[in-house]
């Protein structure tokens, strides 16, 4: 019997092609970042899975591919994949969380600290030979240990970013679309409304996924709302921000500053004001980038995908309504 056949549109790591040898037969895009478009719309002709990260899944692609029975997504993060499309040609979609979780929120703690205390400006300082003398006032920051920090989504990643601030005597809020009683029993984290969460926190960390209630969640409104001396930082989408007000917020001092890892385009063109802010640290969506968390994730993805093609529920299933009836 012939293997089902599975495009995988990027290069993944050995850890997951190792899951997909012998169980699929698979042809991977070797190129830079993802293959494009005109590219999946070939390979997907006859696929009947696809393993991707961050390609847009929209009706159209679907459409071109009528064999199609699992879209593994690399990543937690499924916004980029027309859900409803899917469910509605009987695809499953999946995704990769918890092999993530820790490596996502130390990124984000590494954000907090780095924008609190100027890490990026210090260095750009040093390195071009400004530090001449020493000042009580040189490269002076915001306080992490015992601040207030408000989570905004407190899911995986925002609980695992609860447990770092604990250990920073932080004072942990958060606020999202239900109460986790047993995340807050576990986490020690407060709820409240997001709009009290935003005056109060010295620190607003970003958690949620990207839909269409979380699309321009901070935006002028509530980037006024918050302390001066807060900082906002965000490993979700970039999305989730209003990126004009927020340079708007930065550059004429409503909060402190940003802590950003994601962008609404991405790569974020060089000309995007928000670069050009000092009180603004930047990175290229790295949350997830550590080894043991990208070789989970591509094992992570692989498996799903081996298992939907199998004929058995896979793991994370992000739109169980296909599965109904199996
Ligand atoms: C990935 C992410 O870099 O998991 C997510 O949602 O944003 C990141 O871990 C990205 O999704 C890779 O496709």
């Amino acid at each position: 019997m012939s293997l089902p056949k599975v495009y995988v549109g990027f290069t993944i790591q050995e850890a997951g092609l190792a899951v997909l040898r012998g169980n699929v037969d698979f042809e991977m895009w070797e190129g830079d970042g993802a293959a494009p478009k005109d590219i999946l719309l070939k390979k997907l002709a006859d696929a009947d899975g696809f393993l991707e990260g961050h390609s847009k899944v929209d009706a159209e692609l679907l459409d071109a591919a009528p064999k199609l029975k699992v879209v593994s997504n690399y990543g937690v993060g499924y916004d980029n994949i027309d859900i409803s499309a899917a469910s509605a040609r009987g695809i499953c979609v999946t995704n990769t969380p918890g092999v993530l979780t820790e490596a996502t929120a130390d990124l984000g703690f590494a954000l907090i600290l780095a924008s609190a205390r100027r890490l990026m400006e210090a260095n750009a300082f040093l390195r071009s030979g400004e530090w001449n003398v020493w000042s009580a006032e040189l490269m002076v920051g915001v306080d992490v240990f015992g601040a207030t920090i408000g989570i905004v989504g407190l899911g995986q990643i925002g609980q695992a970013v609860a447990r770092r601030a604990k250990g920073f005597g932080m004072k942990v809020l958060y606020s999202g679309t239900s109460r986790k009683p047993e995340a807050e029993a576990e986490s020690g984290a407060e709820y409240m409304p997001l709009d009290e969460l935003l005056r109060v926190s010295d620190f607003v960390s970003l958690h949620c996924p990207l839909n269409d209630a979380t699309r321009g969640l901070i935006g002028e409104r509530e980037l006024k709302m918050m302390k001066k001396t807060a900082i906002l930082i965000n490993i979700a989408r970039g999305a989730v921000v209003d990126q004009e007000a927020l340079f708007r917020a930065c550059s004429e001092k409503w909060i402190w500053g940003a802590g950003l890892d994601v962008f609404e385009r991405e790569p974020v063109p060089l000309n995007e004001p928000l670069l050009a802010l000092r009180n603004v640290t930047t990175l290229p969506h790295i949350g997830s980038a550590s080894r043991a968390s990208r070789d989970g994730m591509a094992a992570c993805a692989a498996s799903n995908l081996v298992a939907a093609l199998k004929g058995n529920r896979p793991q994370n299933l992000v739109n169980p309504e296909v599965w109904k009836g199996r």
